[in-house]
């Protein structure tokens, strides 16, 4: 059965719609462009408003949330890749679509199911940023799972200048990854950060020149995805539940996951392999 699956409301459809064939889903989308194979096993998205700075509208990010979610089900995809392309990661949600809002609005609109999707996504995502990712843009790059940076690479949450703070996590998830001081510094003052500050506060895994973005993000993409898909996806679980939980809760929690990656015959094969000095092949089961 083909089914076709439209995000954008009529009156937003401007520009041509990118469509997406998973397992017989045909997604269409306005404001990312899905490739489920860039190469073997990597998906990319790619954020597209370049005009308004891929700032993240209501619908640009369902069209994220719907995309992991098919491609969290994709067999043939094992990482994927988040990028905004080499000019601008994303300068934060879409000012113009929630300056009139009430409160009452923004409860009322399911904004942050799409978050919740990102956070539930078991295959690891890498964040490809250059130039800015502010508010929202850096509460996403946060969101995912590592983050590789060009020098043009620029981080902040800036809400605060625009008599708000931040939503998606930026007041948590950045305290985690860089600790309070800087956390407090950036969200009270709204300051923005460089590639090279952001890497000595540990909030991304490397810088790399511009061009090579894309390049360096596959390499580590690669890296991951030939390793064994089940364990890759428990791994990456326990190390988000350190997040969540006391250390022996934490300690207790990868103990079990350690002993669910028995249950997959890329164990044994990862075991076998290693044994008869050979290159193991993983298929996630
Ligand atoms: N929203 C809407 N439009 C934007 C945004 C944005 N966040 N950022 C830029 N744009 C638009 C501009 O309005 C402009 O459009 P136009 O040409 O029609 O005037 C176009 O993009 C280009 O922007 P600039 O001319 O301003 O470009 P500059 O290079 O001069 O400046 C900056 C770039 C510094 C990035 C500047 O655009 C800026 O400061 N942008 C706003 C940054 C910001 O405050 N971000 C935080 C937004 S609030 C937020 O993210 C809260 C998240 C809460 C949770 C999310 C729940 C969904």
């Amino acid at each position: 059965m083909i089914l076709k699956i439209k995000f954008v409301e009529a009156s937003f459809v401007t520009d041509s719609i990118n469509t997406l064939n998973i397992n017989n889903i045909i997604m269409a989308f306005q404001f990312i462009k899905v490739t489920p194979q860039v190469e073997t096993h990597i998906a990319l998205i790619e954020l597209n408003r370049p005009k308004e700075l891929n700032a993240l509208n209501r619908e640009l990010m369902l069209e994220i949330r719907d995309a992991l979610r098919e491609l969290d089900e994709d067999d043939n995809v094992r990482v994927v890749i988040l990028t905004g392309g080499e000019r601008v990661f994303a300068a934060g949600a879409d000012i113009k679509q929630m300056a009139n809002a009430t409160a009452i609005d923004m409860f009322n609109v399911d904004q942050f199911s799409t978050w919740d999707q990102i956070k539930k996504t078991k295959k690891p995502i890498i964040a490809a940023v250059s130039g800015f990712a502010l508010g929202g843009g850096c509460e996403l790059t946060l969101t995912c799972d590592m983050i590789m940076a060009s020098e043009t690479a620029k981080f902040g949450q800036p809400e605060i200048k625009i008599g708000t703070m931040p939503g998606a996590g930026g007041t948590q998830r950045l305290t985690r990854a860089v600790g309070k001081a800087m956390a407090m510094e950036l969200v009270l003052t709204g300051k923005f950060i460089n590639a090279e500050e952001a890497l000595n506060m540990g909030l991304i895994n490397r810088i790399v020149p511009v061009e090579l973005l894309l390049t360096e993000t596959l390499g580590l993409a690669r890296e991951i995805a030939k390793q064994s898909p089940v364990a890759i996806k428990l791994a990456k679980e326990a190390v988000n539940q350190a997040f969540n939980s006391t250390l022996d809760e934490g300690l207790m929690f990868e103990r079990k996951n350690f002993y669910l990656t028995f249950a997959s015959e890329d164990q044994k094969e990862g075991m076998a392999a290693f044994i008869e000095k050979r290159t193991p092949t993983f298929t996630g089961k």
